[in-house]
């Protein structure tokens, strides 16, 4: 008996290099501090089931910011606050309740250089925390 083996081999790829198109952009990224044309200077942060702020640092000129938080998670509800008597100044504004895919924006203004924690109050105990930076 004779095997005969017939190998065909497939035809490999014909020379083609993967494309890397441009993803359209959406906007700037997480973190970046844009100006808008109002002049108010623009971040978003994001967090999601993970208990982190992402980025969980960012840093912002002194006067009007316009801070949008998107909570990407499934499961997780957060919050957004400045922590009480932590930076050289209070900032009341904040996000109270942040619902499992809900996006909101609050609008502070920044004045006291320095260092300004802010956190997630239902999950401190799990290091929710972030800090704000105002140039001086
Ligand atoms: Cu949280």
């Amino acid at each position: 008996m004779v095997a005969v083996a017939v190998v065909l081999l497939a035809g490999c790829g014909g020379g083609g290099t993967a494309g890397q198109e441009a993803a359209p952009s959406s906007g700037p990224a997480l973190g970046t501090v844009t100006t808008a044309p109002d002049g108010v200077q623009e971040v978003t942060l994001q967090t999601q089931d993970d208990y982190v702020f992402t980025p969980s640092e960012f840093t912002v000129a002194p006067g009007p910011v316009r801070l949008t938080v998107a909570n990407v998670a499934e499961q997780m509800t957060h919050n957004f606050r400045f922590t009480p008597d932590d930076g050289p100044a209070p900032i009341d504004p904040e996000i109270p309740l942040l619902t499992p895919g809900e996006t909101r924006t609050i609008e502070l203004t920044a004045t006291t250089p320095g260092e300004y924690g802010f956190e997630c109050s239902f999950h401190t105990q799990l290091q929710q925390f972030g800090t704000m930076t105002v140039s001086g």
